[in-house]
């Protein structure tokens, strides 16, 4: 993996813009060590967001009249290309982002995995027909493309979220600008680059880089985009949807999570700690959809804490990109200050530290920012460790008396992406699935690992009702069209000439 420092432009109307000198940049570097500059980019405003909509629209005329199974035929050889790049991205996205290899490929295939999706779909049938109340008239519907749409992704899942929304925008015949996360724009740059190898023509996705304030704020704001698709925080997502509201504006949002896993007392313990370890500390805690809360019933308490405690002491934390690693970096220094706040608020809050706790700082990890593995137990429901996304290595541990408790614990926190339950019952299963308060159910799994096919997203504050992935991704990016073809020579007037 070359080390060297590259200079890059946005990406509009399929090629490289140098940034003209003296315009602003920032840089991407490896969290795991700060000295590792991965790239140098620009720090765009109106003006490179106005340019990148000019070619998207242009881009557009031509790619939304394209038959939607030559657009597919586009998605599969996207497909082909990113498995071919698959090691590439992944020793890249373990450096620009810390996650550790094995689950950077996860990352990428994901990717790959929607862009095989998403060529299907091209020839599915995109809409319905229906039966007319009156004779020789027919009725159906289609989806038709929105325009141009906005899509704003964080650095969690830096190949894998892009390709959510972009592949399904485009698909369904959408151009596309993409303002990448700052801290993973290297990847991005990337991920078009390859796109436009696979064949997608030039302007139908576009990357314009720089800050959420700066470029973000843009895009939000630009007449000719669309609508907006956006995965962060709570705090941006309410500022996105004030904007979009106030434009009229259609946008989905992916916010925030405070998974669970419920234990009861007849779960195979074993496969709970496996769950809990992977759910809580995969991505160094750094998913919507960790788990960050573990909700147990007291007679399995103690022997679970012992070798949950036990597990999480042994994971080997270091940089993404030594194999050996199994807890990498978090993203930055300030997500990590973040975390270690939660850390002292659940120790003032009287949970019990039972291991982590700190930042990594000695000799190699001087150099990046990492914290250990941590697990607080005694967490009441309403504490802030409780409620509150850490995006971080933090467990909370919550006991609880019983089966209904379990259930109204989960469901206390302000978001629903995703909750487990971890028990032999069948009974208890299906009472789970039906009573759980969340866009995602997961039985004797983690909270983790969602695949591309079905629905993904949240109720309550997680989201705005809408799912990407699967077919549903293309209620974010299309409108319904219903029509009606009348074949009968005559007026025939609904609701009024309808036989009897
Ligand atoms: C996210 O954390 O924003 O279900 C996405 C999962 C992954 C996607 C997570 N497939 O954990």
């Amino acid at each position: 993996m070359a080390t060297a420092t590259a200079v890059k432009g946005n990406h509009i109307g399929g090629r490289e813009v140098s940034a003209p000198s003296g315009m602003s940049t920032f840089t991407s570097v490896n969290p795991a060590n700060h000295a590792d500059v991965v790239g140098v980019f620009p720090r765009s405003s109106e003006e490179e967001i106005a340019e990148a909509v000019k070619a998207a629209t242009k881009a557009f005329q031509t790619w939304s009249t394209t038959p939607a199974p030559v657009r597919g035929d586009v998605l599969l050889r996207i497909a082909e290309r990113l498995t071919e790049e698959k090691e590439s991205l992944a020793q890249l996205m373990s450096r620009e982002m810390g996650k550790v290899l094995v689950e950077a490929r996860g990352d990428v295939q994901e990717a790959i995995d929607m862009a095989k999706y998403m060529a299907g779909e091209g020839r599915r049938a995109l809409g319905a027909t229906y039966p007319s109340e009156l004779r020789n008239k027919w009725a159906m519907t289609v989806r038709a493309p929105l325009g141009v749409v906005g899509c704003i992704t964080p650095w969690n899942f830096p190949i894998a979220i892009p390709s959510w929304k972009s592949f399904a925008a485009i698909m369904a015949g959408n151009a596309v600008v993409l303002k990448p996360a700052e801290d993973t724009p290297m990847l991005a740059a990337r991920f078009v680059e390859i796109l436009e190898s696979a064949g997608l023509p030039p302007g139908v996705l576009n990357v314009v880089h720089g800050l959420g304030e700066e470029a973000g704020e843009a895009l939000l704001h630009h007449p000719d985009v669309k609508a907006i698709s956006f995965t962060g925080s709570v705090e941006v997502g309410r500022h996105v949807a004030k904007v979009c509201g106030e434009q009229l504006k259609r946008f989905s949002l992916e916010l925030g999570g405070k998974n669970a896993i419920v234990v009861l007392d007849d779960a195979d313990l074993d496969l709970v700690v496996d769950g809990a370890i992977w759910g809580a500390f995969g991505t160094s805690g750094q998913r919507c959809t960790a788990t960050s809360r573990l909700i147990v019933q007291r007679k399995v308490l103690a022997p679970l804490l012992e070798r949950l405690v036990a597990r999480a002491r042994k994971l080997r934390i270091g940089p993404a990109t030594d194999p050996a690693t199994e807890v990498g970096a978090v993203i930055n220094d300030t997500q990590k200050d973040r975390i270690l706040s939660y850390i002292a608020i659940g120790k003032e809050e009287g949970a019990t530290l039972l291991t982590g706790g700190n930042a990594l700082t000695e000799g190699a990890f001087h150099a990046g920012s990492f914290i250990e593995p941590t697990i607080f137990s005694d967490v009441r429901k309403d504490m802030r460790i409780a409620q509150e996304e850490i995006f971080g290595p933090v467990l909370s541990v919550i006991p609880v008396d019983d089966f209904d408790e379990a259930i109204e614990v989960a469901n206390s926190t302000p978001y629903g992406l995703s909750l487990s339950i971890y028990t032999a019952s069948v009974h208890a299963t299906f009472q789970a699935i039906e009573r759980f308060d969340a866009g995602l159910v997961y039985v004797n799994a983690p909270t983790i690992g969602a695949e591309i096919q079905l629905p993904f997203g949240g109720t309550k504050q997680t989201g705005n009702g809408f799912r990407e992935a699967g077919a549903t991704a293309f209620d974010e990016f299309t409108e319904w069209k219903s029509v009606y073809i009348d074949y009968s020579g005559q007026l025939q007037r609904a609701q009024i000439d309808t036989e009897a």
